[in-house]
C-alpha cells in the first residue's frame, strides 16, 4: 500500500522575546493571512491548526522603557520553549508533521527539543538544516547583543556556557556534527570559532555561490539518508535576499534568490527525509504588503509537494518510524 500521508500540524509561537526588534510575534497570523493552510489543503494534505502559544500578558512589562528587561525576555523565551517542546512532542508522538510558526528564532529552542525528545524514544538520529543569514551559535558569553534568537543552536548543542537556568526536562540535545547552517553571511567572530571547533557544517553564501544549491543540498540529504535520520528544517526568513524578503528585523544583503530558496525546498520534498519545520523571524510590521509572508507560504508549499510541472503534485511521502 502507498504510505499514508500524516497530518500536518501547525503551531504558532507568537513571540519576539528573543529579538531586540519587535514585530515578529505577529508572524504566525501573517502566514495564515498569506494563505498557508489553504496552500497545504490545495496539495491534498490533512491539516490541523493548533493556534498560537504566547506569553500570558502581552506587552506587560516591569520596565518603564519601551524595551523590556533582558531577564524578563529570557523568562518568556524559556517558558515558551518549554511549552513548544511539550506541544511539539505531542504532535510528533501522534505521527504527525509539525510546522512551527515563529516568532523569533529562539522558538527553535523548544521546537528542536521536541524533535530531539521524540527521536530519542525512536532511536532515530536528529539532523538539523538551519537556513539562515546567521549562525545562531552564540552563547551568553560570546553574544554581542544578548538576544536569545542568536543562541538557540549553541544551547541545543550543549555548549557549556549555558548555566542551569536555561535548562529543564523539556530541553533536548542535538549533536553539532549533525547540524548544517545554510546561507550564512553574518557570523560573529567568537561564534565562528565555536562552530568550527564543534564540527558544524557551514554552507555559507560564498560556498553556495561556488557550488550551487544542488551539490550542497544533495550532501545534506545524502548524509541524513545514510544515517536514517529525522531531518528538522529551521527556516529563518532572513536567509532570503532582503530585496525579495524585506520582512525581517536583522536583514543582511546577499541572500538566497527566489529560485535558490525554492530549489532547496523542492529537493527536500523529493528527499522524503524532512520530519518537521520551523518558519521563523517573519516580521509583518516590516514586511512590504505581505511580500515576505507570501514568499514563505510558497516555499512551504514547495516543501510539501507543489511543483511547476506536476499536474497533481500529490502528498509528500513521509518516512514513518517503522520504515526507517
Ligand atoms: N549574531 C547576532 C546575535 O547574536 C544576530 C542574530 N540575529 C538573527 N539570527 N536574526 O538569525 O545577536
Ligand atoms: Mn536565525
Ligand atoms: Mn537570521
Ligand atoms: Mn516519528
Amino acid at each position: 500500500p502507498l504510505p499514508r500521508p500524516r497530518r500536518i500540524d501547525i503551531l504558532g509561537i507568537a513571540t519576539a522575546s528573543g529579538a531586540s526588534v519587535r514585530g515578529c510575534g505577529m508572524g504566525p497570523e501573517a502566514l495564515r493571512v498569506a494563505g498557508l493552510v489553504e496552500a497545504l489543503i490545495e496539495l491534498d494534505h490533512a491539516i490541523a491548526d493548533h493556534g498560537d502559544l504566547r506569553r500570558q500578558h502581552p506587552e506587560m512589562s516591569t520596565n518603564p522603557a519601551s524595551t523590556r528587561l533582558p531577564e524578563e525576555r529570557k523568562a518568556d523565551v524559556l517558558d515558551l520553549a518549554a511549552r513548544a517542546s511539550d506541544a511539539g512532542l505531542d504532535i510528533l508522538s501522534e505521527g504527525n508533521f509539525p510546522v512551527f510558526l515563529g516568532g523569533d528564532h529562539s522558538i527553535a529552542i523548544g521546537t528542536v527539543s521536541a524533535v530531539a525528545r521524540h527521536c530519542a524514544t525512536q532511536n532515530t538520529p536528529v539532523h538539523v538544516l538551519w537556513i539562515d543569514a546567521h549562525a545562531d551559535y552564540n552563547t551568553p558569553e560570546t553574544s554581542p547583543s544578548g538576544n536569545l534568537h542568536g543562541m538557540p543552536l549553541a544551547l541545543l548543542c550543549g555548549e557549556p556556557e549555558f548555566d542551569e537556568s536555561y535548562k529543564g526536562p523539556w530541553l533536548g540535545r542535538i549533536d553539532p556534527r549533525n547540524v548544517t547552517i545554510f546561507g550564512a553571511r553574518s557570523i560573529d567572530r567568537e561564534e565562528r570559532r565555536l562552530v568550527q571547533a564543534r564540527g558544524v557544517e557551514v554552507i555559507d553564501m560564498r560556498k553556495l555561490d561556488q557550488m550551487g544549491v544542488v551539490a550542497t543540498m544533495q550532501k545534506v540529504i545524502d548524509k541524513a539518508k545514510a544515517d536514517g535520520a529525522h531531518l528538522h528544517v529551521s527556516f529563518d526568513v532572513d536567509s532570503i535576499d532582503p530585496a525579495i524578503a524585506p520582512g525581517g528585523g536583522t536583514l543582511v544583503p546577499g541572500g538566497l534568490t527566489y529560485r535558490e530558496a525554492h530549489l532547496v525546498m523542492e529537493m527536500l520534498h523529493d528527499s522524503g527525509v524532512v520530519g518537521s519545520l520551523d518558519v521563523v523571524e517573519l516580521n509583518p510590521f516590516l514586511d512590504h504588503g505581505g511580500k515576505s509572508a507570501t514568499l514563505m507560504v510558497d516555499l512551504v508549499a514547495s516543501l510539501f509537494g507543489r511543483s511547476i510541472m506536476g499536474e497533481e503534485p500529490g502528498p509528500m511521502e513521509f518516512v514513518t518510524d517503522s520504515e526507517r
